[in-house]
C-alpha cells in the first residue's frame, strides 16, 4: 500500500534526480520532446472508449479530458495504444501497479530519462494531472482502423489521366523546381529554383510531412501527418493537384517505384495509424493494396499492435520499396513486381526506426534506429542486414550526406538530437574495406538538436543545422565544414539575422541543395502568425545570395528540390 509518507519522499526525490540531471538532461529531453511530442492528427473523439472497472473511478467528462491530452501530448512518444515507442509503455499492467500517486509524481516532474516535467513546468494543472493519472489506469481507447472502404470514399481524381497535359505545358526548369512543406498551412509552395519565383501555393494534407517525386520528375507526391496523399503534376501550365486520397489518420512518408521499367507506375505511403502501407496506381492513387505492418518485435519477438510505418526509400536494385517500421524494428523489402500475389522480405535490424537515405552507389540504405543509438546499412542488392553500426544519443540524419574523406574515403553521416556529433560511417566495401561499416571519425557541431546534413557531389561543403537547440544563437544558425579539411572545424553562418525578419523562433532547418548543386536553401521556420523566409547562401562563398520573402511562406520546413529527390543526391 501506498501511504502519504511514501508519496512525498518519492516527490522530493523526484524532484532532486530532476534537478541534479537538469543541467545534463534538459538539452536531449527538450529536443526530444520539441520533436516527437507533437500532437497526434487523429480526432480522439473517434476513438472507442474504454471506461473499465478495473480502472480507478472516473466520469465520462474526465475521460474525455484525459483522451484529448493523451492524444495531443503524450501518443507522439507513447504511441497511440501505449504500447511504447521513444517513450515509455503505458499498458494497464504497469500503470496499475504503479497506482495514482506515483503517476502523479512521474507526470509532474518528468524523469531523466526524456519524460517532460508536465505539472512543474505549468503546462498541465494539478486538476489535469490528477486526471491523466487515472486515465492511464484504464484500457486505451483505440482508433478506428482504415480499409479499402474508406480510402475509396476519400479518393478523388481531379484531374483524370487523358485530360492531363500531354506534353509540358510551361516554361519551367523542372528539375530546379522546389516543393517547399508550409507545415502550419497544410501547403506546399512550389518555386521556380531558377527565378526564385512563387509558382503555386497548393492546398495539401494538415500539418503536411514531406515530398518525394515520381521517376520521370513529372509528379509530386506529397503526405501530410493526417495521411493525406496529394498529387501534383509539374507538366501543367501551373502545376496543381490532380487525386488526392486518405490512406488512414496519421501518416509521415510517401514514395514511388523507380526501378527500370516501373517508372511512375506505383506510389508508396506509410502510416502511424491505423499501422500499415498502401501501395497505390502511382498516375492516379488509386488505392491497390493495404498491408498492416503489425507483427512481432525484432529483439523479444513479442506482438506490437502498433508498429507505424516510419522512412521509406525505393530500390535500385530491385523492383522493391524498401519501409521502415518503427516500433517492431524490421525493415520489409516490398516487391512490387505482382502486387496481387505480395512478396516481402523481413530485415531485422533495431528498434525505432526512422528516417534514412542511400549511401553514394544507392546500394546501401543506411537508416536511424534511434532510441537504439544505431545505423542500419541494409544491402538493397543482396536484401539482407550489412551492419548495424553504433551511433551516439539519437541519430538523425534525415536522408544523410554523402562525401569522400580525404583519408577514410566514401563516407556517410549524420547527426544527432542529443548531442553535436557529426557521425561518419565508411560506406566502400570494395576499395576502403578496413572502413566499412564502421565510424572512421566523429566531427563535432554546434551542439544537439540537430535534424538534417547536406552535401552535394559538385560541392566541398557539409552544412549542419541545429533547429531544436535550446540555444537561440545555435537553432537560428547553420555549421559549415570544408570537407578537405574537416579538422579545421566549421565556420556557423547566422542565417537567420540574414533573413531580417523579426521577432520569433526562427529555427534554421534542412538544407537543400539546387540542381547544378551550387546554391543551399534553408528555411527559417517561424511561428505561425509570424514572418517566415527561405534563404538562398552561394556554396562557393558561402555568402548570402538572396531570401526569399513572401506572407505566403507561413511556416516553411523541408524543401525538396525535384532533381535530386528524382535521383536521390545527398
Ligand atoms: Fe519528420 C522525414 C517522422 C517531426 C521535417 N520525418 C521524416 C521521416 C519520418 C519522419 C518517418 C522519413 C520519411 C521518409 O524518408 O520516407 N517527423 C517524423 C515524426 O514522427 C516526428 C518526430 C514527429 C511528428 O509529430 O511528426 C517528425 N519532421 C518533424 C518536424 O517537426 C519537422 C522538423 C518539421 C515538419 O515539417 O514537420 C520534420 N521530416 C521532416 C523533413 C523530412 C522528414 C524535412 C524529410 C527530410 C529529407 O531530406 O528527405
Amino acid at each position: 500500500m501506498i501511504t502519504r509518507k511514501f508519496v512525498s519522499s518519492l516527490i522530493a526525490s523526484l524532484a532532486m534526480v530532476a534537478a541534479a540531471s537538469h543541467a545534463y538532461a534538459k538539452p536531449a529531453t527538450e529536443t526530444e520532446t520539441a520533436y516527437e511530442g507533437s500532437p497526434s492528427s487523429i480526432d480522439p473523439g473517434r476513438a472507442r472508449d474504454l471506461i473499465t472497472s478495473e480502472g480507478p473511478e472516473m466520469t465520462k467528462a474526465e475521460f474525455d479530458i484525459g483522451k484529448k491530452i493523451f492524444f495531443e501530448r503524450c501518443a507522439g512518444c507513447h504511441g497511440v495504444l501505449r504500447k511504447g515507442a521513444t517513450g515509455k509503455p503505458l499498458t494497464t499492467d504497469i500503470t496499475r501497479s504503479r497506482g495514482d500517486a506515483a503517476l502523479k509524481a512521474f507526470i509532474t516532474y518528468g524523469s531523466p530519462a526524456g519524460m517532460p516535467n508536465w505539472g512543474t513546468s505549468g503546462d498541465l494543472s494539478e486538476q489535469e494531472i490528477d486526471i491523466m493519472a487515472r486515465y492511464l489506469q484504464h484500457e486505451p481507447p483505440v482508433p478506428p482502423e482504415w480499409g479499402m472502404k474508406e480510402m475509396q470514399a476519400t479518393w478523388k481524381v481531379l484531374v483524370p489521366q487523358d485530360k492531363r497535359p500531354k506534353k509540358k505545358l510551361n516554361n519551367y526548369n523542372i528539375g530546379n523546381i522546389f516543393s517547399v512543406t508550409l507545415r502550419d498551412a497544410g501547403q506546399v509552395a512550389i518555386i521556380d529554383g531558377d527565378s526564385k519565383k512563387i509558382i503555386n501555393i497548393v492546398k495539401t494534407g494538415y500539418a503536411v510531412h514531406i515530398s518525394r517525386m515520381s521517376s520521370s520528375g513529372r509528379y509530386l507526391y506529397v503526405i501530410g501527418r493526417d495521411a493525406r496523399v496529394n498529387l501534383i503534376d509539374l507538366w501543367m501550365k501551373v502545376p496543381d493537384n490532380v487525386a488526392t486520397i486518405k490512406i488512414g489518420l496519421e501518416a509521415r512518408s510517401v514514395e514511388t517505384s523507380k526501378y527500370k521499367g516501373y517508372e511512375d507506375k506505383y506510389a508508396v505511403a506509410g502510416a502511424y495509424w491505423p499501422p500499415q502501407y498502401v501501395i497505390m496506381d502511382g498516375f492516379t492513387l488509386e488505392p491497390k493494396k493495404i498491408v498492416s505492418t503489425r507483427g512481432m518485435t525484432v529483439d523479444t519477438q513479442e506482438y506490437h499492435p502498433e508498429p507505424r510505418v516510419a522512412a521509406i526509400v525505393a530500390s535500385h536494385e530491385h523492383p522493391e520499396f524498401i519501409i521502415n517500421v518503427k516500433e517492431t524494428g524490421q525493415v520489409l523489402l516490398v516487391s512490387y513486381e505482382d502486387i496481387n500475389n505480395l512478396s516481402v522480405t523481413t530485415i531485422p535490424a533495431a528498434r525505432f526506426l526512422h528516417d534514412g537515405g542511400w549511401d553514394s552507389t544507392h546500394r546501401y540504405f543506411m537508416t536511424a534506429a534511434n532510441k537504439s543509438n544505431k545505423i542500419a546499412v541494409i544491402d538493397s542488392k543482396k536484401r539482407k542486414l550489412e551492419a548495424l553500426v553504433d551511433a551516439t544519443k539519437i541519430p538523425h540524419p534525415g536522408r544523410g550526406a554523402n562525401f569522400i574523406h580525404p583519408k577514410y574515403g566514401p563516407v556517410w553521416a549524420t547527426s544527432a538530437l542529443g548531442n553535436d556529433n557529426i557521425t561518419l560511417i565508411g560506406t566502400d566495401p570494395r576499395k576502403h574495406r578496413s572502413n566499412a561499416w564502421k565510424v572512421v571519425d566523429t566531427l563535432h557541431g554546434m551542439g544537439g538538436g540537430s535534424l538534417f546534413i547536406k552535401t552535394n557531389p559538385e560541392s566541398n561543403n557539409l552544412w549542419v543545422d541545429a533547429p531544436l537547440n535550446p540555444n537561440a544563437s545555435l537553432s537560428q544558425s547553420i555549421a559549415v565544414f570544408d570537407i578537405r579539411h574537416l579538422d579545421k572545424g566549421f565556420e556557423v553562418l547566422p542565417i537567420a539575422e540574414w533573413a531580417d525578419i523579426g521577432e520569433g523562433p526562427k529555427r534554421v532547418v534542412q538544407p537543400e541543395y539546387n540542381k547544378a548543386g551550387d546554391e543551399v536553401w534553408f528555411s527559417v521556420w517561424n511561428g505561425k502568425t509570424e514572418k517566415s523566409a527561405l534563404v538562398i547562401v552561394d556554396d562557393k562563398t558561402r555568402k548570402l545570395k538572396t531570401v526569399i520573402k513572401d506572407d505566403r511562406l507561413i511556416t516553411p520546413t523541408g524543401k525538396f528540390n525535384v532533381h535530386n529527390t528524382v535521383y536521390d543526391i545527398y
